[in-house]
């Protein structure tokens, strides 16, 4: 068994070391990550998740280091991430979660783990969601997440939560009208902590004037004091009751977090095509040149990426048609809405009306002599389907690989078609159909 293979395994029969090993090697390998959620995907997953969020300093930490007490107490596993994205204004921050936390670092029904990606903050929600999944599958019953701050990667992570938290304190409404709008909305539960201090009828306040209910949820506002394990017990009940119900605002969520996840990766493919592409330079030199605009540009690119990137190479390339009368014949296209472009190809004494369809195409043949090929096509089979094109990567391979087979090829070498491709046709009695291969 492979390596990575090996540590899922033991991962899912709840190997605490193998759970670490597996996570730093998924926060610092993209291509782990992609492997391993490829080997867990449709495996069962028990781990509830519940997110943490809030500015820094109103006192996440502290309480959670009482959620953790609550939970294991009732004989449940319990997995904390703590999520750093190292910005210069949050750096630090996680040394004193740990200490806050330290007490829970012998019990092993508690697993905690910090995850940071100084070099990649936009990175991180990405790894936090694969890193999620695989505490999901080593059998914790509770997986706590805590993110530091209330930006983008906040509302990102808790998309992936069943319940999300947010940890504000007193004196905040000016606060509260600079954080990201997504997280004040998506919040179930809402702490006021330090309630210890002044002020705290403001943040409620405001707080009362935004909340709405959500799928037949009203999100509490809970008042605690970090200290005071007493007003955190109140929390953990609203917490289990959350989790506890039927929520038809989750799979929303999820659909949320999948687009945006299916987003991510795409701009991986995206972003790998152009630095492996000699192509991108070459665009940018004619931009800078001013030989070609920016828009026109990217959407060269664009086709490029399409074609080579999500199409890719193989498929159809056209299918043609032999008819008598042009006209008649592209009618229904033209009805439909298509436009039509022509085409003589005066080699074959045949008129080619095209409709472009995707990537694919229709070419409707109608010959312009009597002795056109296509004249003899008509008078012996009919109006109808002429032949099929399929595009392949390397036509002289597939031609030697198609004759070694024992397959009539009609060109057994390749020559050259419409726009300069180069093509060759198998037989009929080879294909059951006038087969043209075209290169690229
Ligand atoms: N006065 C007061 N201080 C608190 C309370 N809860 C936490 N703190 C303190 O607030 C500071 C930040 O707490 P921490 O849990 O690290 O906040 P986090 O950044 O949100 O995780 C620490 O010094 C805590 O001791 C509270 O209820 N009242
Ligand atoms: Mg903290």
């Amino acid at each position: 068994m492979d390596q990575i293979s090996n540590l899922v395994e033991r991962v899912r029969n709840g190997d605490r070391i193998a759970l670490s090993k597996l996570i730093t090697r998924m926060e610092h390998e993209p291509e782990v990550r992609k492997e391993v959620i490829k080997k867990i995907y449709g495996c069962p997953v028990k781990g509830r998740i519940i997110c943490f969020t809030g500015p820094p300093g109103v006192g996440k930490s502290t309480i959670i280091d009482h959620v953790i007490s609550i939970l294991t107490e009732g004989g449940k596993k319990v997995g904390v991430i703590l999520v750093d994205p190292r910005s210069p204004y949050t750096g630090g921050s996680l040394l004193g979660d740990r200490i806050r936390m330290q007490r829970h670092a012998t019990n092993q029904n508690v697993f905690i783990r910090s995850i940071s990606c100084a070099d990649n903050p936009e990175g991180i929600s990405r790894s936090v969601k694969d890193i999620l999944k695989v505490m999901g599958l080593s059998g914790m019953d509770y997986i706590i997440v805590e993110t530091v701050g209330t930006g983008q990667i906040a509302v990102e992570v808790s998309y992936i939560c069943h319940t999300t938290v947010l940890v504000l304190m007193p004196n905040m409404g000016d606060d509260i009208q600079m954080m990201k709008a997504g997280i004040i909305e998506s919040a179930d539960i809402y702490v006021i902590n330090k309630s210890d201090l002044q002020g705290g009828d403001l943040t409620e306040a405001y707080l009362r004037d935004n909340i709405e209910p959500r799928g037949g949820w009203m999100p509490p506002i809970i008042k605690t004091i970090g200290y005071n394990r007493s007003t955190i017990v109140p929390l953990v009940e609203k917490i289990e009751e959350h989790l506890s119900r039927e929520n038809p605002m989750y799979m929303e969520k999820i659909r949320g977090l999948l687009k945006t996840m299916f987003m991510d990766y795409l701009d991986d493919l995206a972003v790998h095509f152009l630095q492996e592409n000699n192509g991108y330079e070459e665009f940018v030199s004619k931009v800078a040149k001013c030989e070609c605009d920016y828009y026109t540009a990217v959407e060269e690119l664009f086709k490029k990426f399409k074609k080579e990137v999500l199409c890719n190479d193989k498929g159809i390339d056209h299918v043609a048609i032999a008819v008598r009368d042009m006209d008649e014949a592209v009618k229904i296209w033209r009805d439909m809405g298509f436009d039509v472009e022509y085409e003589i190809v005066e080699e074959q004494k045949v008129k080619v009306g095209i409709i472009h369809m995707g990537d694919a195409r229709i070419e409707i043949l109608e010959p312009t002599e009597v002795d056109s090929p296509i004249s003899k096509f008509l008078e012996k089979r009919g109006e109808g389907l002429h032949h099929l094109a399929v595009k392949v990567d390397d036509i002289e391979k597939e031609i030697e690989k198609l004759k070694e087979m024992g397959y009539r090829l009609i060109d057994e070498r390749p020559r050259i078609g419409a726009g300069g491709k180069k093509i060759a046709f198998v037989h009929p009695k080879s294909a059951k159909i006038l087969l043209e291969l075209v290169e690229g």
